[in-house]
């Protein structure tokens, strides 16, 4: 079986699929598609992903998977160990909830394309543009501590003691919260112990944006 991740390193979302592979001990060619540069908007890019978003996930010959919750959602059914979702049904929308508040509510709005559209149609300056994603991405990890700090069933990590979807989604939401946006995250100290103890995984910790092959070599970029 061959799999290519269609990604780029600065990517939160990529951060997710990279993550959950990792987890799973599944090995994927990653192809850095730079984001940056508007490569995403390439026609050879277009084919594999008619969105111009990363990731997408191409197995074997298949149609290529794409949207990172699609994503992790058909690892978790093809690679079922280890688990990263509870057994339980209710325990499974709590996951599938906390992770969302990522994935479906902070992070799109803080994309490439809409930081472009901020600044090209509606001349947004610079500041005011990161100020905009820094709220937003704090916003949402507001709503995860909001759950995370009062529901018994939050452990070591979002969900009991072992790594679940939500920390995966809670994970690329705080490096993206920190490394790209310096938000203050005192306010939410029950995400950044989880944090801590997913970067103590090496699944979650060489995943990080700034250790890809395709990143620049310090953080400033
Ligand atoms: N909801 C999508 C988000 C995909 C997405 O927006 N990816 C970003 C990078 S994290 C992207 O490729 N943006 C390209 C752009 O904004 O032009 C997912 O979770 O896969």
């Amino acid at each position: 079986m061959t799999m290519k991740l269609y990604g780029f390193w600065r990517s939160l979302a990529t951060y997710r699929v990279r993550t959950a592979l990792a987890l799973k001990g599944v090995e994927a060619e990653e192809i850095s598609i730079n984001l940056l540069q508007g490569k995403q908007f390439a026609d050879a890019y277009k084919a594999v992903n008619p969105q111009s978003v990363v990731p997408a996930l191409v197995i074997d010959e298949g149609p290529p998977l794409f949207q990172s919750m699609a994503i992790l959602e058909y690892l978790e059914e093809t690679c079922p160990d280890p688990a990263l979702l509870p057994k339980d049904p209710r325990g499974r929308a709590r996951v599938r909830g906390l992770a969302q508040i990522a994935v479906a509510d902070g992070h799109p709005i803080i994309t490439p394309k809409v930081r472009n559209y901020l600044e090209t149609e509606l001349h947004v300056d610079e500041a005011a543009r990161n100020r905009w994603c820094a709220h937003w991405m704090l916003k949402a990890l507001e709503g995860i501590e909001g759950h995370l700090a009062k529901e018994p069933e939050t452990g070591r990590f979002c969900h009991g003691d072992a790594p679940t979807l939500a920390d995966i989604c809670l994970a690329s939401q705080v490096l993206g919260a920190k490394n790209y946006f310096s938000c203050d995250t005192s306010g939410v100290p029950t995400v950044m112990r989880i944090f801590g103890a997913c970067m103590e995984i090496d699944a979650f910790d060489h995943s990080q944006p700034l250790k890809q092959p395709d990143a620049p070599r310090s953080p400033a970029h």
